[in-house]
């Protein structure tokens, strides 16, 4: 089980208690399909991704980033159980959507790049570890059902 410091808990806590899930949820989502554009064919039913302009003002892309972040959530409010919490999600993106279990790593290196750019110089090295420690456990839980 993973062990959390009260540190960590109240970085977390904070991190996601300032977040703007619409707006930090549709840019990391559209940084990771601009940055990597192999993980757009998953989101073929979503309307025009033909290049940067058009992912960035695709209002089903913005919808489904802050889905994600929401999904993240569900993470926040059970630290200590993030495997069980994420069950039913791993099921879905491997068995129905079928994406590849890397892909979690890229749209997670997304949002740490713009979460960074959002809080400046309060994302010193330990608030990043304790994010990447965070994002590691969620992508780990995501990819359980592909192990
Ligand atoms: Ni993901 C649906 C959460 C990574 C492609 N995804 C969801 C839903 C949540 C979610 C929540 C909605 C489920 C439902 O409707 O019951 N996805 C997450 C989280 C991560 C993640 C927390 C990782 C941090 N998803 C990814 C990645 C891809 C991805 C990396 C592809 C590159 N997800 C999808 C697709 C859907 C989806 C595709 C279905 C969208 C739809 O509405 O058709």
């Amino acid at each position: 089980m993973v062990v959390w410091s009260d540190q960590e808990r109240s970085t977390i806590s904070s991190i996601f208690g300032n977040l703007d899930y619409n707006d930090v949820g549709a840019k990391a989502l559209c940084r990771c399909l601009i940055v990597y554009p192999w993980t757009q064919r998953y989101f073929g039913a979503f309307g025009n991704l033909y290049n940067a302009d058009a992912i960035n003002s695709n209002p089903n892309i913005a919808a489904h980033g802050a889905k994600v972040l929401h999904g993240l959530d569900r993470a926040l409010k059970n630290m200590d159980d993030i495997k069980a919490t994420y069950a039913e999600l791993s099921v879905l993106h491997s068995e129905k959507l079928h994406v590849d279990p890397d892909n979690f790593k890229l749209l997670s290196d997304c949002l740490t790049i713009v979460i960074a750019a959002r809080m400046g110089a309060a994302f010193t090295p330990e608030v990043q570890a304790t994010f990447q420690k965070f994002l590691a456990v969620v992508v780990s839980a995501l990819g359980k059902q592909y192990h």
